[in-house]
């Protein structure tokens, strides 16, 4: 493998582990609480769940633990969109698992969930492991987006353990991930089989947290990748004067990215979907306000500036929430006839003549490319996969479509030449920052401590992250108590609860309070690149969000 300066510099990198994991191993033990519930609906969970529902939060404190005999193979597998951080979590597994045994062995699923379906795996050894130590990346073993979700594809998981003598595995993902984790858990209690299930919470998208996961892996550092790339753009902008940037920010559904990306460089516009759904706004209501700020800016000489769009936005809109509802489900029913058309235009015209008159005419409304965007493949749950559509470019259209009829009755605009960005791929796979390469190492090898103590089901939470590391909290949180059940596929399914922006928590009220002057003046500020080495108050810094949101 090739190996840049920084790489070789980064794998001296020590992660900063909370002072209870610094501990010898047999001198940690865990710490329970009383028994817990589910966020909502616990009857239905723990009818669900009759084994691993109601188990204890767990803290991991000092303590004596007896002398672990036993031999332990673990498996890890990646699941979904990579989130810098994930090698640091095996790292740290490896890292735990080696100490307290050099025999216990871990097995790096291959590809993802489909991994241990098909069986394929690397043992993975220092000479591995020592190569992605502090690198961003999946690729030590590579992720997937199979679901791990049926009674077969948990029989054949069972068959792989028992070839291997596997007696744990932790999956490394998002909620949908977790949620899985949980199920598999449950099959494996209920069947008598001694493998303990243990979750990490991965996702860059932020959504993955609650009372007791402050924030999934990845949120920062890809946060603060984007954040550089808009601030230079910022500065761009403000040198040369004469465009106005468009920029969308991956994160799915929620817009936790856009709004801490907001906040670390204070643009002129930021939408945020989850407003726009709360207060039922039309794509319309959302061009006016755009060509407003673009209007003031212009009277006051400044035909330049930067609006921030959530990639899921367009889902937030309800008219095309709607719509968009309306089309995954006629995709669904029509699979075949769909399937078999062979243009775009086509495709198009047999939607068209399906849907509702409200959705049809939302649906005509749209750019045709736009129109194209929402029709193309759906993802493995069978939704529109958000990355896929250009919302920038159709807030460009409106907004030019709007101004152009601003000055027709005399408004004066100015000029509006813009450019378009969409931030996503960039900044999954950055080389973790200090906080992402400890935090990440610290949950691998706390989900080492769920294993030994044999605590299955339980995701790995690691806590207090806003202050310094040796002062983090670590243990774990039975998955079952974040879960509520919700309607999935035309079933209510238990799931971990998605954590969208809320418009009365601390991030959006702190950008609330500021966006009528980030929008008029230029208060741009300029994060620069994510610094590995040097003073703790550049290097080891959070997110805004997750030090607003301790701070309440
Ligand atoms: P996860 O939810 O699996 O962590 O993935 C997050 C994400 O990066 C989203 O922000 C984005 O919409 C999606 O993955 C893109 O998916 P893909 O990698 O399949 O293009």
């Amino acid at each position: 493998m090739n190996k840049s300066p920084l790489q070789i510099a980064r794998y001296a990198y020590n992660p900063k582990l909370p002072q209870i994991l610094r501990e010898d191993l047999n001198k940690i033990c865990a710490s329970k609480g009383g028994a817990t519930s589910a966020a909502s609906d616990g009857e239905a969970i723990s009818r669900l769940f009759p084994n691993t529902y109601g188990l204890p939060k767990v803290e991991f404190v000092k303590g004596e633990n007896k002398k672990d005999e036993k031999t332990y193979n673990v498996g890890v597998i990646l699941s979904g969109g990579q989130a810098p951080g994930g090698h640091n979590v095996i790292c740290g597994l490896y890292d735990a698992l080696k100490k307290a045994n050099p025999a216990n062995q871990l097995f790096g699923f291959c590809g993802g969930p489909s991994g241990i379906l098909e069986d394929k795996f690397i043992i993975l050894n220092d000479e591995i492991i020592n190569e992605y130590r502090n690198t961003g990346g999946f690729d030590m073993i590579q992720s997937g987006r199979t679901k791990l979700e049926t009674q077969e594809q948990f029989a054949v998981c069972s068959e792989v353990c028992k070839k291997h003598s596997i007696n744990a595995i932790v999956i490394i993902g998002g909620d949908d991930s977790n949620t899985n984790a949980a199920v598999l858990a449950e099959y494996f209690k209920a069947k008598g089989e001694n493998v303990c299930v243990v979750g990490c919470p991965k996702t860059i998208d932020g959504d993955l947290k609650n009372e007791f996961i402050e924030t999934s892996f990845g949120f920062d550092t890809a946060c603060k990748t984007y954040s550089e790339l808009i601030g230079n753009i910022e500065r761009d902008a403000n040198s040369a004067q004469k465009y106005w940037h468009f920029i969308r920010l991956m994160g799915r559904s929620a817009s936790h990215i856009a709004l801490e990306c907001a906040i670390q460089t204070q643009p002129n516009i930021c939408i945020v979907g989850e407003e726009v759904e709360a207060k039922n706004q039309s794509l319309e209501d959302i061009t006016n306000y755009i060509a407003s700020v673009v209007a003031k800016r212009a009277e006051n000489g400044n035909n330049f500036g930067v609006c921030l769009v959530p990639e899921g936005l367009i889902e937030f809109i309800p008219s095309v929430k709607v719509l968009i509802s309306e089309i995954n489900d006629l995709v669904a029913e029509n699979e075949k006839e769909f399937g078999a058309l062979a243009t775009t235009a086509s495709k198009i015209a047999y939607i068209e003549s399906l849907l509702t008159t409200d959705s049809k005419r939302v649906f005509n409304s749209l750019p045709q490319a736009i129109e194209a965007q929402l029709l193309l493949d759906r993802d493995p749950h069978g939704n529109v996969q958000v990355s896929l559509i250009e919302t920038e470019k159709l807030l460009i259209e409106t907004v030019k479509a709007k101004l152009a009829a601003m000055k027709k009755e005399g408004k004066y605009c100015g000029k509006f030449a813009t450019q378009n960005h969409f931030f996503g791929y960039e900044g999954r796979c950055a080389f973790p920052s200090n906080f992402d390469s400890d935090y990440c190492y610290s949950l691998g090898y706390n989900a080492f401590l769920l294993i030994r103590d044999n605590l299955t089901g339980y995701i790995s939470s690691v806590r207090n992250l806003s202050a310094p590391a040796d002062q983090w909290l670590a243990g774990g949180i039975p998955i079952t108590m974040m879960m509520n059940m919700e309607q999935r596929h035309g079933e209510q399914k238990p799931v971990i609860k998605k954590a969208l922006v809320e418009l009365d928590g601390a991030p959006f009220k702190y950008f609330e309070s500021k966006r009528e002057i980030w929008a008029v003046d230029t208060c741009f500020t300029y994060p620069g690149a994510i610094q590995y080495f040097g003073p703790s108050e550049v290097c080891d810094r959070t997110t805004s969000t997750l030090a607003l949101e301790n701070a309440k």
